[in-house]
């Protein structure tokens, strides 16, 4: 029997309906969600490859139904690389958290940006190591407390937050950089037209593309989701602009 939600909401055939193993309130699912629909909508799911990182979105690949490759911690971007230029007529995404794009994976991110690897970057950026219990992400605000930094992370010590859709869009070989939030309604309609957009130009071949999502994490940040939603926009927007910083050329 249908229940009320799902009276309204007719599910993609992309999207399984395995019950979530994510914490109530957490950005991921909303994002997997989105891309469900959107490779519904654009008939890629015989066409597109996820690649798995390791962290909270680790069974990214029990709810959206594609062909997907676990990576290890970090490697990603390698693995992408491979199956893209193997397959290049499939849709390769990456799906990545801040620890395993912005840290243990930075390496890999960092050159095949540089390389104008053909496939699409979604980086998850909730400012901590989620899965692992919530230590310092490389994009942990300055001030924030961690199991980590239970103090407060220091710059003079730990930098300061990495911008990855600044650092990212300096490579010639990244062709689309956009950073959106799925904090309210609007932001998440454009997370997905941002996707859309990024898939689209992947399939003209043009080069790197990467959308970072300002993302939340209710339990490590130890408050609800409400609150973690507020933070998104009071805290990490002001650090973390949302925007298009790269665009193909015309
Ligand atoms: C080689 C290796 N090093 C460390 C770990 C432990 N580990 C698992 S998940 C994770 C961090 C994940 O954080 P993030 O990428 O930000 O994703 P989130 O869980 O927040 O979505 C770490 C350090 C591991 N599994 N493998």
């Amino acid at each position: 029997m249908k229940t009320g939600y799902e009276k309204i909401y007719e599910r993609p055939k992309t999207l399984l309906p395995t019950r979530m193993h994510y914490c109530p309130g957490c950005m991921h699912a909303i994002v997997h969600k989105l891309i469900a629909e959107l490779i519904n909508e654009m008939d890629l799911q015989e066409k597109t490859i996820g690649v798995c990182p390791v962290g909270c979105s680790v069974f990214a690949y029990d709810y959206i139904d594609i062909d997907w490759q676990e990576a290890a911690h970090g490697r990603a971007a390698a693995l992408a690389t491979a199956i893209k230029r193997m397959l290049p007529d499939r849709v390769v995404f990456s799906y990545q958290g801040d620890g395993d794009l912005a840290a243990i994976g930075t390496a890999e991110t960092i050159h095949a940006c540089n390389r104008g690897e053909k496939f699409t970057f979604i980086f998850i950026n909730n400012a901590i190591y989620g899965m692992t219990g919530g230590q310092m992400a490389p994009t942990t605000l300055d001030g924030m407390k961690t199991t980590t930094t239970p103090y407060g992370r220091e710059a003079v010590t730990a930098g300061m937050p990495l911008k990855m859709c600044e650092i990212v869009s300096q490579f010639d070989g990244v062709v689309y950089a956009q950073r959106v939030s799925c904090n309210n309604p609007a932001n998440t309609r454009r997370t997905k037209k941002a996707i859309q957009r990024a898939f689209e130009i992947q399939q003209q071949g043009l080069g790197t593309t990467f959308i970072e999502v300002v993302s939340n994490c209710p339990s490590n940040w130890k408050c609800t989701p409400e609150v973690s939603m507020d933070r998104v926009k009071e805290e990490m927007m002001p650090y973390f602009p949302l925007g298009v910083f790269k665009e193909p050329r015309s």
